[in-house]
């Protein structure tokens, strides 16, 4: 008897089962031309890269310890001022327009992008498509995201063969992946065009939108650090990013918060493995509006420490200004 060998459908993803269904579909549901998705496809190129990085992404990988040096470091402030500083106009509105503060929208792009010096060096197709098509645990996602990219670039005027970004196919600046990009990118310099790729300006609306879209509370806590300690199986270190419990809660456990005075706020506290030993913090609303940017504590840690440091560098950068001014 013989036995039938696996079906080979060629090399490319245009020819796999998955990416035929793929041409269909944006064929039949979204008007693209099919010999056109096709030819895309063909050009994808799968990335082993792209792929092991998947796998081991830092916030899974490291301690908070290791995790701030990368970002928190004397370069990565220095830039953020300056970049706050050369678009304060834009800031400014951006402020004004969403309740979202300067050094929280500097401190996303700087953790993001370094301020958009690292957009990202993977074709955004390349990426989309190894992750639909070989990344079984995560291809939902990313298939859906590949749809939105063809739909972005399409309603953008950009080539899909073009646009680098990450190894998860996040683009520009503020690293938003397509599904954002459509939703939430706005154009903040009034041409007309939402351009998160090369434009800071609407880089620095958007962030500011997607914060607002995600109910970011005007000059509501982000975190604070609390002293004392909690056993890491304490119940009061709840595992969902959101908060489950109050500040009442933590108050009775004899914890002392010291940033809201309303009992009843939601809070989550985490404990972080800094450099020098454990880290008690206690974390509020607008700490988990962070997380909705990337699903990681370490993450927002960072951002929130980063716009910290941003805070400081611009008082003390004016602070500066204000003396050499004095007769
Ligand atoms: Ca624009």
């Amino acid at each position: 008897m013989l036995l039938l060998a696996p079906q080979v459908y060629g090399k490319g993803y245009d020819t796999s089962l998955e990416g035929r269904a793929f041409v269909d579909e944006m064929e039949t549901k979204y008007g693209f031309e099919g010999d056109r998705v096709k030819a895309l496809l063909a050009d994808a190129a799968r990335s082993d890269d792209i792929l092991e990085s998947i796998r081991r992404p830092a916030e899974r990988t490291l301690t908070w310890g290791e995790y701030r040096k990368i970002f928190i470091k004397p370069e990565r402030v220095e830039q953020g001022a300056a970049f706050l500083r050369k678009h304060e106009e834009a800031f400014a509105r951006a402020e004004a327009e969403f309740g979202v503060p300067a050094t929280v929208i500097a401190g996303i792009i700087g953790v993001e992008t370094w301020y958009g010096n690292y957009k990202g060096k993977y074709r955004v197709l390349d990426a989309l498509a190894t992750l639909a098509f070989d990344y079984p645990p995560r291809s939902r996602f990313f298939r859906s995201e590949l749809v939105q990219y063809l739909l972005m670039t399409r309603e953008q005027g950009l080539d899909p063969l073009a646009v680098k970004g990450s190894y998860a196919g996040a683009m520009g600046y503020g690293q938003f992946i397509s599904s954002s990009y459509r939703n939430f990118a706005i154009d903040f310099d009034g041409d007309d065009i939402a351009d998160l790729l090369g434009n800071p300006v609407d880089a620095i609306g958007s962030v500011a939108n997607y914060f607002s879209a995600h109910h970011w509370h005007p000059d509501g806590p982000v975190a604070e650090p609390l002293d004392g300690q909690l056993p890491a199986d304490s119940p009061l270190l709840t595992g969902e990013l959101k908060p489950q419990l109050t500040v009442s809660d933590y108050r009775n456990a004899g914890l002392t918060p010291e940033l809201v005075d309303d009992r009843s706020s939601p809070a989550r506290a985490i404990l972080l493995e800094g450099k020098d030993g454990p880290e008690l913090w206690l974390t509020y609303h607008n700490f988990y509006v962070i997380t909705r940017y990337n699903h990681s504590h370490l993450y927002a840690m960072a951002v929130f420490e980063l716009a910290g440091e941003l805070g400081r560098a611009l008082d003390k950068h004016e602070n500066n200004s204000e003396q050499t001014q004095e007769p």
